[in-house]
């Protein structure tokens, strides 16, 4: 198996991988798992909403577009006080990355300047900090590297001919111009998307061929399976079939390699063994605590069994020595999670 970073992969390559058996899928996403990673080691994220609902974009999924009637809340940005208070129980909790999330189109001068400080506190913690608040100019990228940030989240969302029927605000080239901006401020991006939407397996493959053909493949490449919210125009799509999300986690996993592929939001409606089967195809991240932005996710308590029972533990931050989650999502008490 050849351990070499592509970013050249044809659709057809990616949809040839797509239709495979899928024990040869599995079998082969596992092989490049274990070339680059630890299998047994799960990277531990948790999102906070810092911003919550009013947004004035479109997003065909999202609960938080002020378009749909959704019942949610709109609550204005966060306090600092209120952030550092979030994170330090994400940390307890064995966290190891912290993400903050905003609906809006994209943040104001102002806006960014009080997440900068947000962020400065989150990596006073120790955490690694991740921000999520909609397009970002060159300069507002900078401002936010210069505060410590590690990661931005900035996901494609769809495959290109899809977009339009989801999102019509901003196009497909505002993302990419988005995350364009991130990479040139040094920051790492998380970028992925949102799979059972009414798309094909062609179009979930060129979701998956865009994502890897990006001039650098994601640091974190989120594969969302949609959570479904009454009001939202895509309340009512048909459920994606288990095999299917499965193969698109594979799929990640063999054409970005080194990339964290996270199994994002849609957890909370899956079973344990669906979610197994993700970490065997090579999903090595998961949002971790009881909520995602407005939505809900596992218990702590659920994922800490589960991963028990699965033998896996958090994966440690590269930087550290020692850990601060050993106790909380190790699932050998007897060892160190660092170990
Ligand atoms: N407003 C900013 C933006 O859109 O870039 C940041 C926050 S937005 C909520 C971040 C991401 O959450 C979206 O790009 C989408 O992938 C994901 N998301 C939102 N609603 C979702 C849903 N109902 N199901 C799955 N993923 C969802
Ligand atoms: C991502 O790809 N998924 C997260 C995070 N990035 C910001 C958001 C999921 C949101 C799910 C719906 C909600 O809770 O509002
Ligand atoms: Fe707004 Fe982001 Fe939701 Fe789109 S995904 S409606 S930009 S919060």
């Amino acid at each position: 198996m050849s351990a070499v970073i592509r970013n050249d992969w044809s659709r057809e390559e990616v949809l040839a991988l797509m239709n495979l058996p899928f024990p040869d899928l599995m079998h082969r996403a596992g092989e490049v798992h274990r070339e680059h990673f630890n299998p047994q080691e799960v990277q531990v994220s948790t999102l906070l909403s810092i911003k919550t609902g009013g947004c004035p974009e479109d997003c065909a999924y999202c609960p938080q577009s002020a378009r749909y009637n959704t019942g949610l809340k709109a609550h204005k940005l966060l306090t600092l006080d209120e952030v550092i208070e979030k994170a330090t129980q994400a940390k307890n909790a064995g966290a190891t990355r912290f993400c903050m999330g905003a609906a809006w189109r994209s943040p104001k001068d102002k806006d960014v300047a009080q997440v900068a400080e947000m962020v400065s506190a989150v990596k006073a913690l120790g955490m690694e900090a991740c921000a999520t608040l909609g397009m970002l100019s060159p300069p507002q990228a900078n401002t936010l590297k210069q505060a410590g940030l590690d990661y931005y989240n900035h996901n494609l969302d769809t495959a290109p001919e899809e977009y339009g029927d989801i999102i019509k605000t901003r196009d497909y080239q505002d993302r990419l111009d988005t995350l364009e901006n991130v990479r040139h401020a040094g920051l790492k991006t998380c970028c992925g998307g949102i799979v059972g939407m009414g798309e094909s397996r062609e179009q979930r493959a060129n979701l998956l061929h865009s994502l890897a053909t990006l001039p650098e493949h994601p640091g974190s490449v989120p594969i969302n399976r949609l959570v479904q919210v009454e009001g939202t125009p895509l309340h009512g799509t048909a459920m994606l079939d288990a095999f299917e999300f499965v193969r698109t986690i594979a799929v990640a996993r063999i054409i970005m390699p080194k990339s964290m592929v996270r199994l994002s939001a849609g957890r909370a409606e899956m079973n344990e063994e669906l979610q197994a089967l993700c970490f065997l195809a090579g999903a090595n991240s998961i949002f971790y605590g009881e909520k995602l932005l407005t939505t809900g996710n596992p218990d702590v308590e659920a994922d800490q069994a589960l991963f028990a029972r699965l033998g896996l533990r958090g994966m440690p931050l590269v930087e550290e020595s020692k850990t601060v989650h050993a106790d909380v999502l190790c699932s050998d008490k007897t060892q160190s999670c660092a170990a």
